[in-house]
């Protein structure tokens, strides 16, 4: 019995677990962000005197996480070296023993 009672308390889990992973999918963009979308649904019937008034309401939820895979706080989709900081990144083009940063 007291099986039973754990196995019931499993499926139930792994029921519920199975339709939020349905309706909250995430899903990976070209730009390497995700965007996870949560559809939600409700009806409400009610009635008042004698007509009937039916209400459906959809919620849509979307979620987008932009990555900063380097954290120096520029995100990848713009960042010139994703997995540098840009701190690190030192460029003299013309040879002077400048970086080009500070001749400007
Ligand atoms: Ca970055
Ligand atoms: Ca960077």
């Amino acid at each position: 019995m007291f099986k039973i009672k754990y196995f019931l308390a499993f499926f139930l889990l792994g029921f519920f677990l199975s339709i939020v992973l349905h309706f909250a999918k995430a899903e990976v963009n070209n730009d390497g962000s995700e965007t996870t979308v949560t559809k939600s649904t409700s009806s409400s019937n009610s009635t008042s005197g004698s007509n009937k008034i039916d209400t459906t309401t959809d919620v849509v939820t979307q979620t987008t996480v932009q990555k900063d895979s380097d954290g120096d706080g520029i995100l990848d989709a713009v960042d010139p070296h994703p997995n540098i900081q840009e701190i690190y990144i030192v460029k003299d083009d013309n040879k002077n023993g400048i970086v080009d940063k500070f001749e400007k």
